[in-house]
């Protein structure tokens, strides 16, 4: 088992090379398929299953993803995602009593 990421820049590494390990799976090495896509979601986001078991959920999600519609997500419709999510976690986190509140 790996160690999670201490600092950003292993963070980075992280997000990079898990696409490429499921990008290059089948069909295209540089881009995520249908499965792929799937895969992906299911073993590294697992908290997001409930959002898939939704009918119709991941279909969804694939079509906002995949923004020049050739049916597969590529490494920049990837991070556009990885980038909401940060945005949505950013906004989770801020309210969080762990933050310091800000000096008046
Ligand atoms: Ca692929
Ligand atoms: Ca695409």
């Amino acid at each position: 088992m790996m160690a999670p990421p201490q600092t950003l820049q292993q963070a980075l590494a992280v997000l990079v090379c898990t696409f490429q390990r499921y990008s290059k799976q089948e069909g295209d090495r540089f881009t995520l398929s249908r499965g792929e896509l799937k895969e992906l979601l299911e073993k590294e986001l697992p908290s997001l299953g409930d959002v898939q078991v939704k009918e119709g959920a991941f279909e969804e999600l694939l079509s906002i993803l995949d923004a020049n519609k050739d049916g597969e997500v590529d490494f920049q419709e990837y991070i556009r995602f990885v980038a909401v999510a940060c945005t949505l976690c950013h906004e989770f986190f801020v309210d969080s009593p762990v933050v310091l509140p800000r000096g008046q």
